[in-house]
């Protein structure tokens, strides 16, 4: 434990002093300016957990026996779809309005969440301090967190020899999760484990696996980026840099609209609740004590299948074959039998659709924004606002599909295309450098409430059938 202290107390000499940069020459700010621990995210959950593990037991012991609906055949056999089963603090979705971080909606994190520049995109470090604690930091708690996560950014080098280990042309999602395995080594919580630690204590150093984590990925993402598509040749962390705009920096994009856009990706696509696989994948493994690496590289593998994260490639490989086909200024009408053209295949239309969402996910809503702000005319992006106005109608006379609207990844790869990362492959290791953020946060809140292991019943087929037969005749 003595290595956590030392650790935080860094991270809080750390903040400290760069709350005093900061403040320097203005003479309002520094009568503001906040205490030491103010600034230390790990002091503030400190604060919280107590009271967060009461209002836990309390709902426990007055309301533990109300139900909170029925389970029908359909969901068993359906994908668990509509079934309430999963205890997820950090987000929560709504159907018809999509995503709000601790209750806030993505608007409204745009417009409070401390950016590099007033009126610019949200910093992730404050979405990252917002899951943890439920409220929005101050721009000084937020350099404070981007501080302390450049002094965790560091990756031994075997994490690189085992990458390296793999082809070229293995996955770059094969090659992120590697990474991400490989950094389990430094497991602190591993190691607190196997010293007996005590259960109440759990939630510290999976604390210091889960901030470190985050402040890792970036590395190992931008290394398989750069050893896949830019012959091994590798950029230095810029420590003058945030959160994303370093990630974009070490990728080797550095417009400022880019790393404002980087912003943007790693804040929207952190949390969607506790059900979608990566995070549902994430919560179960880590029900079972698995330390915070282990637990998000099986996120990852989830994240990895074309239903869920590795959509956001399909979309743009999808999209370039249309173009290739039918060239950039394709006709409506052309779009329309494209679309019929991938379903008569057999296939899915990839960014749209979605498990729990029934309207146009407000993550598509907010990348079009941007696009329509930064990137108006570029063929591409006007290529998604026809796919906009052609898929819905489509999807719809189908008479199958539960929502016919745009998700997030409809958009993400045109906007990343633009500035340049055009390898469509790629993509989703962004959508997971991201998702550590959601998937690490809520996993705290695991182990300083003490929920406990996953393990849902299981039927047969022959168990539903005999079960309807007794309810029928009864
Ligand atoms: N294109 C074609 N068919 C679709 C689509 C689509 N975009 N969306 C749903 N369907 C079909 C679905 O395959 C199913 O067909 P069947 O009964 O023959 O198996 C039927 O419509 C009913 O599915 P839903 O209940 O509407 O959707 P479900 O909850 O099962 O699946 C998705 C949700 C997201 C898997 C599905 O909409 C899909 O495959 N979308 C395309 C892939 C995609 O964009 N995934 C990314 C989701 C967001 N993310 O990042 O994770
Ligand atoms: C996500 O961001 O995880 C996806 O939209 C899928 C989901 O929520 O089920």
């Amino acid at each position: 434990m003595v290595f956590f202290r030392t650790v935080s107390a860094l991270a809080r000499l750390r903040s400290s002093a760069s709350a005093h940069q900061s403040t320097l020459g203005n003479s309002v700010r520094w009568l503001q300016m906040q205490s030491s621990s103010d600034l230390d995210l790990h002091s503030h959950l400190k604060e919280l957990i107590p009271e967060q593990q009461e209002r836990l037991k309390k709902l426990k012991a007055e309301h533990g026996k109300v139900q909170l609906g029925n389970i029908t055949v359909d969901m068993v056999i359906g994908g668990m779809r509509g079934m309430t089963g999963l205890l997820w603090e950090t987000s929560l979705l709504d159907p018809d309005e999509g995503i709000r971080f601790r209750g806030l909606s993505i608007p409204e994190c745009q417009k409070l969440l401390p950016a590099v520049k007033p009126g610019g995109e949200p910093l992730p470090e404050g979405l990252l301090w917002l899951l943890l604690t439920g409220k929005v930091p101050s721009k000084e708690q937020v350099d404070a967190l981007s501080s302390e996560l450049r002094g965790r950014a560091t990756v031994p080098d075997y994490v690189y020899k085992a990458i390296d280990a793999l082809p070229l042309t293995a996955h770059p999602m094969t090659q992120f999760t590697t990474g991400v395995m490989a950094l389990q080594v430094q497991s602190e919580f591993q190691k607190a484990y196997e010293k007996g630690i005590h259960k109440s204590k759990y939630w510290e150093p999976t604390y210091e696996d889960s901030l470190s984590l985050i402040a890792r990925v970036p590395l190992v993402a931008a290394y398989v980026y750069r050893r896949i598509y830019k012959g091994s040749q590798f950029i230095p962390v810029d420590d003058s840099l945030d959160y994303g705009g370093n990630f974009s920096h070490m990728l080797g994009f550095d417009d400022p609209k880019m790393h404002e856009l980087m912003r943007l990706y790693v804040t929207i696509h952190s949390d969607h609740e506790g059900g979608n696989v990566s995070a549902h994948t994430g919560h179960l493994v880590a029900s079972a004590l698995s330390d915070p690496y282990l637990s998000f590289a099986a996120a990852l593998n989830g994240l990895a299948g074309p239903l869920h994260g590795l959509a956001n490639q399909e979309v743009l490989l999808w999209i370039k074959s249309v173009v290739d086909e039918c060239g950039e200024n394709i006709s409506i009408e052309q779009l329309k039998e494209y679309v019929w053209k991938t379903l008569n295949s057999g296939k899915v239309v990839p960014g749209f659709g979605h498990g729990v969402l029934r309207k146009t996910d407000p993550r598509y809503t907010c990348q079009r924004e941007f696009a329509l702000k930064h990137l108006p005319d570029d063929p591409l992006f006007q290529l998604v606002s026809k796919l906009y106005e052609v898929v819905p109608p489509i999807l719809t006379e189908l008479g199958k599909v539960k929502n016919p609207w745009p998700n997030v990844d409809a958009h993400s790869g045109v906007l990343l295309n633009y500035f340049g990362l055009s390898e469509a492959r790629y993509y989703t290791v962004l959508f997971g450098v991201s998702r550590s953020i959601g998937i690490c946060s809520q996993l705290i809140w695991d182990r300083a409430l003490g929920l406990p292991l996953e393990r849902p019943k299981s039927v047969t087929m022959d168990w539903l059938e005999n079960h309807c037969r007794k309810v029928s005749s009864s």
